[in-house]
């Protein structure tokens, strides 16, 4: 089988590279990445002999078709990925979330090739700390910010495709990720690093933000199910029942690093921030039988900080550069 991975130079598209490498030896991979500055060319380096790498991008209609001309499926990761930025300047998010699945699916319609969706929880806005709700299937759509908000869009024309056309679709939404390759701007990967480098991990607003976390793998895994169990037009939820507020994680990191775990700030508040995410994976347990192999977030969290330590070459030359931005924005407050 020879799978078309965008974004497989990213945090969860590099991961998902190397599972099906270790895992699938009958699947060719061929990656598609504009490498972005989100997007590294080192997280592919263990696997780099055993697949093809396309520096390009999905936008580009040209390329994209003829990528798709040649593979029996596409799972598409590749876009802007990080609220804060968005938040600064949406147009790259409209140009590749939105325009860039509108030229794969395009592709995908005119060859009959069967695509995989990757999307995120965050299109169904979010919930209120004391709710005893998740999100499902059936939630609707209530994004916030202008990253879900073109993810959000991207889900609506892939389902328009499936109805319309007839093309050949799942779609994922999975919760908050973790694990090894993140970028340092996300929370986890940017509070772990902090603490390696003796600088206090920065907390926005309360810290009381809940996210449903989920190790790369569990998530990638469910992937694969859903493209070899899953029914076509259909939409499942990704998530392992990983709810923790913000705050327990920068102290379970401290404390992990063996430092003080109060020894963090608070700083200004993501404007819009989201509550509370919460997945219900009900669907994707009962009807196509997926289980999370990571059940113990502290023991995952664990495992994502000695990679951290082990790997600091990957992540250091991006540090710096990441913080500058963050400073320019961001001020310490009171608890
Ligand atoms: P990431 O930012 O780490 O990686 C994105 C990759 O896409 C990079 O390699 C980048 O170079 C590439 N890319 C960006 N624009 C491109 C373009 N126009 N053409 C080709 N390549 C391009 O993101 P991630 O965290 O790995 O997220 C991957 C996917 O998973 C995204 O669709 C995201 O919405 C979704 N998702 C992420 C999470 C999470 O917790 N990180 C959770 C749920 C869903
Ligand atoms: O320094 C920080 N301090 C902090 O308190 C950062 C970077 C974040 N946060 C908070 C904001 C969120 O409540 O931590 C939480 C997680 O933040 P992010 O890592 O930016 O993730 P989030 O905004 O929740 O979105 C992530 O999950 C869903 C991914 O970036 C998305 O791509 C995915 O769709």
């Amino acid at each position: 089988m020879r799978v078309l991975v965008t974004g497989g130079a990213g945090f969860i598209g590099a991961n998902f590279v190397h599972q099906t490498v270790a895992e699938r030896p009958d699947v060719a991979v061929t990656v598609l990445d504009k490498l972005t500055y989100a997007g590294n060319l080192d997280s592919l380096d263990p696997v780099k002999d055993k697949i093809t790498f396309v520096h390009g991008d999905v936008a580009d209609t040209a390329l994209v078709d003829r990528l798709v001309a040649d593979t029996d499926l596409v799972v598409h990761f590749a876009a802007e990925s990080h609220n804060d930025n968005s938040l600064h300047d949406p147009s790259p998010f409209v140009q590749t979330n939105l325009i860039g699945t509108f030229a794969l699916l395009e592709a995908v319609r005119k060859y009959d090739v069967r695509y995989h969706h990757i999307s995120t929880d965050e299109v169904y806005g979010d919930l209120a700390l004391d709710d005893p709700a998740k999100f499902t299937e059936a939630t609707a759509y209530n994004p916030s910010s202008p990253y879900s908000s073109t993810k959000a869009g991207s889900d609506l024309l892939v389902r328009a495709w499936v109805r319309s056309f007839g093309v050949r679709a799942t779609i994922s939404n999975c919760s908050n990720n973790y694990g090894p390759y993140q970028h340092v701007e996300k929370f986890i990967p940017r509070q772990i690093t902090n603490v390696l480098l003796g600088v206090r991990p920065k907390l926005y607003g309360s810290g009381t933000n809940v996210r449903d976390w989920i190790h790369v793998d569990d998530h990638n895994r469910a992937v694969w199910t859903i493209i070899d169990k899953g029914t076509i037009g259909e939409t499942y939820l990704i998530g392992a029942d990983g709810e923790t507020d913000n705050r327990t994680v920068v102290e379970t990191v401290l404390e992990l690093c063996g430092k003080d775990p109060s020894d963090f700030d608070f700083v200004t508040d993501r404007p819009g921030h989201d509550l509370r995410y919460a997945i219900d994976a009900t669907r994707l347990r009962t009807e196509l039988g997926w289980q999370p192999v990571y059940q113990d977030f502290r023991s995952g969290l664990q495992a994502t900080i000695d990679w951290y330590r082990a790997n600091e070459a990957w992540w250091r030359p991006h540090k710096d550069a990441t913080e500058v931005a963050y400073s320019r924005t961001e001020q310490l407050i009171q608890p």
